[in-house]
């Protein structure tokens, strides 16, 4: 049995779990939760990166003995070091609009079909190519390192790049396996910048002792640290015809496939092929996802989620929908104000109540997530018969019946703690777990949590109706 702590950074909160781990054990405990967010100074968005440093010491000084810390975290920010070591400022949020038009920029120089053959990424607008690109690179700059890199680094004074999270950064070759070296010179940065690749199980280093203040020897082992990557290895499905949304502040919408799928279709449906664990390839779309409704109960100051989503269900069905993946939802603000703009462009009346703007919310994200699971199906040429749907969002159940309502498919709703689950199950087999292979955590994960069922219900043409209203009949 294997007695390990992950730290989990989502874009909304961060915890310290202590995770157990033995053939027939998986159990976590919260250590440390603390807030995460966007914070603005002067006019721009940064991540509050010594708040995490600190929260994650008070949590790892809390567990008691130690065999191993693994950190993963939301994908493609950075942070950059000079020469001695020393962070160049403070790590910016990748919804900071320092990207606003850059995406287009490069794309006039490297086209979207060479990017997409190298990197298989999907295009957002601000992947860690475009966010390198929205500013001179300091002259100081000796080392970029991704967001768990650098708190694992700040641990162990060890400095490497983790595969599933380099293959965010839209500079990872997905063939090749390795960083693009064209895609780097023709950006104009020094290849140096870049560290040498981890994987999943490596070990980065040893905690140090009068850094942490943690007992000298314990390993930090890099897991899955793109969080994503951690998540889907705790989907626990049985086989491989299965889909999966990891629900948070996004919705991440996909397949676990053996190979990338590099093809027109996949690049103009704007799928992304990003870096699993053992190999795989997590084929998905981004879908803005709880995001809106986080922003609007920030706007409205309402922490009632249970509440909201009580008003939610009794409000009228199917009254207003929106394209959740609007860039304009993008960016922190007036999530309310927005949703309303956009119902005015496209002809609907404003929904009149929080509890109405709720449900329009969760409407239109099952809706996305039915278009995006049909066409994963359809490209990836891989049917489906359940959806799992893991993360906090899994913990909403009238967005589980409405995507199972949506999709047409049974949805198994759970593990909440996803993420944290995957780099705990990773770090033990790093340690010595027997787990052969992926199917082997995942039937951990079952025998050890229990999951919620929905049935699909209602009437299928009502979303077929929904779909043509919000898409036409693209
Ligand atoms: P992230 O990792 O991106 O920070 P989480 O996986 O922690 O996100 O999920 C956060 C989301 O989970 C919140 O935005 C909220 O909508 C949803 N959530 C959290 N707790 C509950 C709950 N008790 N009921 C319904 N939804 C919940
Ligand atoms: C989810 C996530 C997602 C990325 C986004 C930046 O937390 O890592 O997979 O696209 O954040």
């Amino acid at each position: 049995m294997k007695r390990v702590a992950a730290v989990d950074l989502g874009a909304s909160s961060g915890r310290v779990m202590l995770g157990e781990v033995g053939a027939d054990v998986l159990e976590l405990r919260e250590l440390n939760r603390f807030w995460n967010g966007p914070v603005r100074v002067s006019g721009r968005l940064h991540w509050d990166v010594l708040h995490l440093h600190r929260s994650i010491l008070e949590g790892l000084q809390a567990a008691g003995p130690l065999d191993g810390i693994g950190i993963d975290s939301w994908a493609v920010d950075y942070g950059l070091l000079d020469e001695s070591g020393r962070l160049l400022g403070n790590p910016v949020h990748y919804r900071d609009s320092r990207t606003d038009g850059v995406m287009e920029r490069v794309l006039s120089t490297i086209p979207a079909t060479e990017l997409y053959a190298v990197t298989g990424l999907q295009q957002l607008p601000f992947n860690t190519i475009y966010q390198l690109a929205a500013e001179k690179l300091p002259v100081d700059a000796a080392r970029l390192l991704m967001i768990p890199d650098l708190l694992a680094y700040w641990l162990t004074g060890e400095i490497g790049v983790e595969r599933t999270n380099a293959s965010t950064t839209q500079l990872y070759d997905v063939l090749a396996r390795d960083w693009s070296d064209s895609l780097i010179s023709r950006l104009g940065l020094p290849r140096r910048i870049l560290p040498g690749l981890l994987e999943p199980g490596d070990v980065v280093g040893t905690a140090l002792p009068d850094e942490t203040g943690l007992a000298p020897g314990i390993p930090v082992i890099a897991v899955g640290s793109h969080d994503t990557a951690s998540a889907v290895v705790a989907v626990p499905a049985v086989g491989e015809r299965f889909a999966y949304i990891s629900s948070g502040t996004w919705s991440l919408v996909g397949l676990e496939l053996d190979a990338p799928v590099l093809t027109d279709d996949a690049r103009e449906a704007n799928f992304t092929n990003e870096g699993g664990v053992d190999g795989r390839t997590r084929f998905l779309r981004n879908v803005m996802g709880l995001w809106i409704l986080q922003e609007c109960q920030r706007v409205w100051g309402d922490d009632d989620l249970p509440g909201l989503l009580r008003d939610a269900a009794g409000a009228p069905p199917f009254a207003v929908l929106i394209d959740p993946d609007a860039p304009e939802f993008l960016a922190p603000g007036n999530m309310p104000a927005r949703i309303e703009e956009q119902c005015r462009a496209t002809g609907q009346d404003a929904p009149r109540s929080r509890g109405a703007v709720v449900r329009c919310i969760l409407e239109s994200l099952a809706l996305a997530y039915r278009r995006t699971l049909r066409a994963a199906q359809t490209i990836a040429d891989r049917e489906v018969d359940v959806l799992h749907v893991i993360g906090g969002g899994s913990q909403n159940e009238l967005l589980c019946q409405l995507t199972a309502d949506a999709c047409g498919v049974p949805v198994l709703a759970g593990p909440v703690e996803a993420s944290a689950l995957g780099n705990v199950l990773v770090q033990a087999r790093a340690l010595g777990e027997p787990f052969p292979d992926l199917s082997a955590m995942r039937a951990l994960v079952r025998s050890t949590h229990s999951l919620r069922r929905f049935d699909p219900q209602g009437k299928p043409a009502d979303w077929d109706a929904a779909e043509s209203r919000v898409f036409g009949t693209r």
